[in-house]
């Protein structure tokens, strides 16, 4: 987009707010209840518009789980309706640049092409990556797995392997399934312990509780406490009533020092799970080792802080230890996983009010998709070069390059990256940029022509926001309260426009020959619903149509027992492969190792308020005011590299080198800096001319696809070794 284009964007930013006052006493204004999209917290909106002119997104004071909250980012839900840079028609990558062609061209080359490379090299030969926005779309989510099964390659990757895989392989070998997802219960809790996670700013992950602040008040309001453990002194942090620095990846040993605490001053709370677990033996002896002295030096924390915290959390009327981005992505993220849900459940706050609990959601996703009397098979396959492991039919996507550039039998030739953009997202995105490069032929389905979408030979058009309609089937199984909401699309399509869901539906008849069946996404959310959990209650579509602010279902019940769905049906608290892992954790922490002087500081990342990860940059009204993509430095360690607030500063590690804005902030652990993900946008064959203006650095340019959680292959983001200068 050119000046002019930007300056369009904020004329009819100002001709927004002159309609709002010509029509404030005209009578043809509409109101569109609907969930944002953007992230987890699923807050409700109330859209005042009218006809196709945005007058005002306000929140949903009637929405029974957000009641009245919403952040800046709903608000520029419109800006991606409007923005002349969105992708439109389908576009074909041409010597000269993008060229628009017709939905018909589109298909039967990508049908052609893409069998092709199945024909001669395999089925494996053509790959999927699913990213992030996937899980806030349910016609995507359900038509996504269609896809990949007709594909018949086992070659699938996603944005999860960048984030939240740990959480799933501990609930598939504890619970016996991924997707029992342990929610805190953040209203009810009178202690909680918030590890690695900063959801003031992010707004809660795999926690869907909008409008955090005033839930962590409460909690203070009502006696209890609010605990803190990260590198950084967080917006988190600020409202909490205590904030331990912890060094960067050393979470799973703080971890197994709080377990130990309770096993060593017999503090161990069973509950009503005590008829239903194995493994308690096995966890005693695995913690044993791990006294709060010894890992005391290595973490940063002291002992006796430690032993205390373990106190706390045993004698609260109701605790909960929620862990979660910062102590997932990191090298023993899957350590870190496991020992936060033995932690909640030893000390007697599993599947209690106040501790971590188990929604009921009225698409039951986890019934649906039940894995009762079906073995395990995680890592039964392992990946061709790395051999990390498979989990819910995906390889981690830390060697999704690998797997496309190394020559041999059962390469990747062919890819579809569906709302995803791994070339920012993933650990060393630059060798994945080189890798779509190298593919015979790839296609992208998104809304942008971005840093992924720009190595695709096509680009297929998605509508987005406003122009789909909304449930959440991911998002209420996180849910602090049982609800259920649906909304239909506000805006039509543009252009050649299509649904996520309808572009995947001919994808599969145009490589896979699928017919196309009547299913949509509405007609198979009716049918989950009724025959969910809440079908004796009439729970169906047309119920939550008549609905629009969605519909209460009450507070979070103990029901554990009932969903558990491991093999021999109990709760596994000791499975073999974490007891394993404990060898790689004492190798790596306890084995002499020569310090890296090479590298002497240690790299994490944040979120910042007014961006989520890669995509939202193309709103003028979040990218304006200053730059938020700056590297926080704590003032010593500037003292000591001459840098003061607003130079610029070389950051180096093996993998690569950037230059950035540093903001000097005593919120940092001395030796540790923080630079926020998501950015790095001034690339060639692009089109997102409002980002272009404020590109930042890509912080994966010196992350490492080697570097992963070898349990779960999950991505390593945090403790990133690193070497800094003035540039
Ligand atoms: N260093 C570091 N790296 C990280 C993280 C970190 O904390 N630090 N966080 C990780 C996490 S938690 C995640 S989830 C991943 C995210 O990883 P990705 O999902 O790969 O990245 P996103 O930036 O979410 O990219 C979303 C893409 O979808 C497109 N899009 C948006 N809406 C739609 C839509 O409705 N339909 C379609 N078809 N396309 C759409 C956007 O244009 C964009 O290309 O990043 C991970 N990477
Ligand atoms: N504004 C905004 N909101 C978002 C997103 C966004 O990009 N912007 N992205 C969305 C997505 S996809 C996700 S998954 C969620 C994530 O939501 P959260 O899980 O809350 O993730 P972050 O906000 O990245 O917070 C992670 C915290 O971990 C800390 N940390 C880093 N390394 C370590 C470590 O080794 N140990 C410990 N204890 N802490 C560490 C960081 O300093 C940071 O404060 O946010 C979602 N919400
Ligand atoms: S917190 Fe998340 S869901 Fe709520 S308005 Fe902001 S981006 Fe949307
Ligand atoms: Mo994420």
């Amino acid at each position: 987009m050119s000046d002019n284009d930007t300056s369009d964007i904020r004329t009819r930013d100002i001709r927004t707010r002159d309609i709002q006052t010509q029509d404030s006493q005209t009578r043809d204004i509409q109101t569109h209840y609907r969930t944002c999209n953007i992230c987890e917290a699923m807050c409700g909106l109330e859209i005042h518009h009218r006809g196709e002119q945005i007058i005002a997104i306000k929140p949903d004071k009637e929405d029974p789980l957000s009641r009245g909250h919403i952040c800046p980012k709903a608000v520029a839900l419109q800006d991606y309706y409007y923005d002349k840079d969105r992708v439109r028609t389908p576009l074909r990558r041409t010597d000269t640049g993008w060229q628009a062609i017709s939905w018909q061209r589109a298909l039967e080359e990508i049908g052609a092409r893409m069998r092709g490379i199945q024909d001669v090299h395999g089925r494996g030969a053509v790959a999927t990556y699913a990213g992030n926005p996937n899980a806030h779309n349910a016609g995507a989510m359900i038509f996504l797995a269609r896809l990949r099964k007709a594909l018949g390659s086992y070659n699938h990757y996603s944005s999860a392997s960048a984030d939240q895989l740990p959480h799933h392989v501990a609930y598939k070998h504890m619970f016996g399934h991924g997707s029992l997802i342990a929610v805190p219960d953040i209203d009810r809790t009178q202690y909680m312990l918030i590890i690695g996670g900063n959801p003031v700013i992010s707004n809660g992950s795999m926690m869907t509780a909008p409008g955090i602040p005033r839930r962590l008040k409460a909690i203070q309001q009502r006696g209890g406490k609010v605990v803190v453990i990260d590198p950084r002194r967080t917006e988190t942090a600020d409202r909490a009533d205590e904030h331990l620095f912890i060094k960067p990846n050393t979470d799973a040993l703080l971890l197994l020092a709080l377990n130990h605490v309770l096993f060593a001053e017999n503090l161990i709370a069973l509950r009503h799970l005590q008829p239903v677990l194995s493994g308690l033996a096995a966890v005693r002896e695995a913690v044993q080792p791990y006294s709060p002295e010894r890992v005391a030096p290595l973490t940063g924390i002291d002992a006796a802080d430690i032993r205390r915290i373990a106190r706390e959390m045993a004698a609260a009327e109701a605790a909960v230890c929620y862990s979660r981005l910062g102590a997932s992505t990191q090298l023993f993220g899957g350590l870190c996983q496991w020992l936060t849900v033995v932690f909640n459940i030893v000390s007697g706050n599993m599947d209690r009010a106040g501790g971590a609990m188990f929604t009921t959601p009225a698409f039951d996703l986890v019934g649906i998709t039940s894995a009762r009397g079906k073995p395990n098979t995680f890592g039964s396959r392992r990946s061709r070069v790395r051999q990390l492991p498979y989990n819910n039919n995906e390889f981690p996507v830390a060697t999704l390059a690998d797997e496309i550039l190394t020559e041999g039998e059962g390469r990747i030739r062919g890819l579809i990256a569906i709302a995803g953009n791994p070339v920012i997202s993933a650990p060393n995105g630059a060798r994945l940029a080189q890798a779509f490069e190298a593919l015979d032929f790839m296609v992208a389905v998104d809304i942008y022509i971005n840093e992924t979408s720009r190595h695709a030979d096509i680009i297929l058009p998605a509508a987005s926001g406003l122009q789909i309609s909304q449930y959440d089937i991911a998002f209420h199984i996180n849910a602090v309260r049982n609800t259920a909401k649906y909304a239909a699309p506000l805006f039509a399509k543009q252009g050649e426009q299509k649904y996520d869901w309808e572009i995947i539906k001919l994808l599969n008849q145009a490589i896979n020959g699928v017919g196309d069946d009547a299913s949509t996404p509405e007609s198979v959310i009716d049918q989950a619903l009724r025959h969910g959990p809440y079908a004796a209650q009439g729970m169906s579509l047309d119920l939550l149509k008549a609905h629009p602010h969605g519909l209460d279902l009450g507070p979070l019940k103990p029901n554990l027992i009932s969903r558990l769905q491991t093999p021999d049906g109990r709760l596994a608290l000791a499975p073999s492969l974490y007891l394993q892992d404990l060898a790689r954790l004492e190798r790596t922490f306890f084995a002499a190792s020569p310090a890296a002087a090479q590298f002497p500081y240690s790299l994490i990342s944040r979120r910042v308020a007014r961006s989520h990860n890669s995509w939202t940059h193309n709103s003028p009204r979040l990218i304006k005011g200053k730059n938020q993509c700056t590297m926080l430095l704590n003032p010593g360690d500037a003292e000591q590299l001459q840098l003061s607030s607003g130079q610029l500063a070389e950051v180096a590690s093996a993998t690569g080198k950037i230059v950035i804005e540093v903001q000097v902030s005593d919120e940092m652990m001395p030796g540790v800096v923080s630079i926020p993900h998501g950015w790095g946008h001034n690339m060639e064959n692009t089109r997102l001319s409002v980002a272009a203006t404020r590109p930042g650095v890509n912080i994966n340019d010196l992350t490492s696809e080697m570097a992963v959680d070898e349990l779960t292959g999950n991505a390593v983001f945090s403790g990133i070794p690193v070497a800094i200068r003035a540039a």
